[in-house]
């Protein structure tokens, strides 16, 4: 049976972040968001919105989410009536793009839901495991600096990390780090597009130091740029930006643009969809892992969820969120020989702590859905 929403609480939130985080299209230093409460008789769901506070990793930016899902999103889930999550995405597909705006609406109706029916989102998504195995993704510093936090990193535990690149940051890290920390430790670099494919000779130098893979190195819409380069390199290449939902992660895979496949839920419109990006991943035997958008407790909890299910086979940029913000909106995540515990609780599983989410509340803006009629029924 479909969910009422009555109405929807959309929060700005701003949290510091406890050190600026630096990647080829920009640096952040405090984690701006928007949380999504959808209110309904059967009590309420929560999401988080994943996308920056400017367009620079993606064209959606917070501001213009809060307006899409304000403007032109909650009128058409109302048109809805009463809505399953499986409902959300058709019922908004009229809208082009803004995935991330898409994902966060799916993602508290998907709550909800499952607090209503006492299922947690990792059993929901299908989840065969308890404990995920945590990568860190680690902003661009000076090489002093990099190797400090790297160091902090592996003794914490942490079972991979991800080094963000791009020309002129790339092969002088990658060797630091490889000749301080040898060759055991899983390493990987993201470049966010940074690079054309006439830079494939200085990328091919990264062969020599043994990375899990090179994300996202040509830009979003170069898929043959992307299966021309493979041919060039021996390192893997994964795919962020370029993965925008379910079929463009099948016609990249079918084209040769990527061995390992990325998934965000945010980047791809919900976990529902995540879902469907892996299982086109398991079906093509190609490996995937759980992105991150640098989310609070309440996205990152959720990403844990998918991060449990059997084809992400490689650890995922799903650290805790206190590494990187100052304070988080749930009761910490806790790092544990290098593994997160799968939330278990239903819905998204952990609770949110409602007086940080106050203390840190820049804006409030509740939108009822129109009245009824009386005996229009549901
Ligand atoms: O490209 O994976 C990315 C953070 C914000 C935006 C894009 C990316 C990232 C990360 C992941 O690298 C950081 C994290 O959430 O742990
Ligand atoms: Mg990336």
């Amino acid at each position: 049976m479909g969910l009422v929403v009555e109405a929807v609480e959309l929060r700005g939130v701003a949290l510091p972040l406890r050190r600026p985080f630096r990647a080829s299209y920009g640096t952040e230093t405090a984690r701006r968001s928007l949380l999504i409460r959808v209110i309904t008789a059967d009590g309420d769901g929560w999401g988080e919105c994943v996308a920056l506070s400017e367009p620079l990793y993606s064209p959606e930016y917070v501001d213009g989410a809060t307006a899409v899902i304000r403007d032109h999103l909650l009128p058409r889930l109302w048109s809805a009536g009463a809505i399953t999550a499986g409902g959300v995405a058709p019922a908004l597909a009229a809208v082009r793009g803004h995935p991330m705006a898409k994902s966060a609406v799916e993602m508290a109706v998907l709550d909800a839901e499952l607090q209503r029916s006492g299922r947690s989102l990792a059993s929901h998504l299908g989840a065969d495991r308890t404990l995920v195995p945590a990568g860190v993704s680690v902003g661009m510093a000076p090489v002093a600096q990099l190797l400090d936090a790297v160091a902090g990193y592996v003794d914490a535990g942490y079972r991979r990390v991800k080094l963000k690149i791009g020309p002129g940051s790339d092969i002088e890290p990658v060797r630091a780090v490889r000749e301080r920390f040898g060759n055991e430790l899983l390493l990987q670099v993201d470049a966010n597009g940074a690079y054309r494919l006439t830079d494939a000779d200085s990328l091919a130098a990264l062969d020599d130091w043994g990375l899990l893979m090179i994300e996202q190195p040509l830009a979003e819409d170069d898929l043959l740029g992307h299966a021309e380069l493979a041919r060039r390199l021996r390192t893997p290449i994964c795919l962020d930006e370029s993965i925008t939902s379910a079929r463009a992660a099948a016609t990249a895979i079918t084209l040769g643009a990527c061995r390992v496949v990325n998934i965000k839920p945010g980047r791809v419109g919900g976990y529902l969809e995540a879902q469907r990006v892996h299982d086109v991943c398991v079906e093509s035997g190609v490996a995937a892992w759980c992105g991150g958008m640098l989310e609070t407790g309440i996205g990152r909890a959720a990403n844990l969820a998918l991060a449990a299910l059997p084809g992400f086979t490689l650890p995922g940029d799903v650290s805790p969120p206190d590494d990187y913000l100052a304070e988080d909106l749930t009761p910490p995540l806790v790092l544990n020989e290098g593994c997160l515990t799968v939330p278990s609780g239903p819905g998204i599983g952990v609770p949110i702590l409602a007086d940080v989410v106050q203390r840190f509340t820049t804006s409030v803006e509740l939108v009822r859905a129109p009245e009824r009629r009386v005996g229009a029924g549901a």
